[in-house]
């Protein structure tokens, strides 16, 4: 099944745009989860429990499985074991490099590991990406404009009159490939990412920035009109009571599909 199948079934059928951020801190344990890889992943087991007929997908973040050394690598295995078949998986490694190491890169993350889609970082240019769009059944999501204040330093800055970010959302946009491929816009930056809907009205959305980082819902919902979004919630969903994530991820999931039935 391509990408896009696998992650426009699993949205109807939870009738959901979330995917939950599985960034796991030993700091931020809530309390009765030891503060090991073993507690962690009684965590991820935790939130996985409480939320996955709510999210369409969950997203890891490699920094937070890395900075745990050799243990991390084994809990992104078996976190990615404890995710249902059908909800869709996103690792978000922001990888990239000359073709040859990318080659591996995307082996490891769809071969070894078996994630279902990755972030990649588009600055080493389209060649450091092929081996990435090469995968059919996979799903590629580029950083296009993202959430941070710092990303405007570089994705602002105007080629003949038109700004980075919105080159690259026609460069990786304009083509077929054997992966579906989608752009990272934040939910911080609500202008460009109506500009990136103009650009790439069909393409998927990955949208984090919603919660902790002060983010807009209602623009990345908005985004929903024309292609399809998921929009990434983590600390503000992860953080807290354990007995409090379901409550929180079900009030966002509540929020964006209010927001949604208003769409006509
Ligand atoms: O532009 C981006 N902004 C962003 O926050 C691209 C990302 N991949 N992320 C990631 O989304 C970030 O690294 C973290 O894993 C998640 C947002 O987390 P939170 O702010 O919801 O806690």
């Amino acid at each position: 099944m391509r990408f896009m199948d696998k992650l426009k079934r699993i949205q109807e059928a939870h009738n959901t745009l979330l995917c939950v951020g599985l960034d796991p801190e030993l700091d931020f344990l809530p309390e009765g989860f030891e503060r090991s890889h073993r507690g962690v992943l009684d965590f991820n087991r935790a939130v996985i429990d409480a939320t996955s007929d709510l999210v369409c997908a969950y997203k890891l973040n490699f920094a937070f499985y890395e900075a745990m050394g050799a243990d991390g690598f084994n809990l992104l295995q078996s976190t990615l074991e404890l995710i249902p078949t059908g909800v869709v998986t996103i690792a978000d490694a922001k990888r990239g490099d000359i073709p040859n190491t990318s080659r591996m890169y995307a082996k490891a993350i769809f071969e070894v590991l078996g994630f279902d889609s990755v972030t990649v970082n588009p600055y080493m240019g389209l060649d450091s990406m092929m081996p990435f769009f090469g995968y059919h059944e996979k799903g590629v999501w580029v950083l296009c404009r993202t959430s941070n204040s710092g990303g405007a330093d570089i994705q602002l800055l105007e080629v003949d009159d038109t700004p980075l970010y919105q080159l690259v959302a026609s460069m990786v946009t304009r083509d077929n490939y054997a992966a579906d491929v989608g752009l990272v816009v934040g939910a911080t930056a609500p202008d460009e990412l109506e500009q990136v809907r103009r650009i790439a009205p069909k393409h998927p959305l990955l949208i984090p920035g919603i919660g902790a980082q002060g983010g807009d819902l209602v623009a990345a919902v908005g985004a929903s009109r024309s292609g399809p979004v998921v929009i990434n919630v983590s600390r503000s969903i992860i953080h807290g009571p354990v007995d409090g994530i379901r409550a929180r991820a079900e009030k966002l999931w509540s929020e964006i599909n209010a927001l949604r039935a208003g769409y006509p």
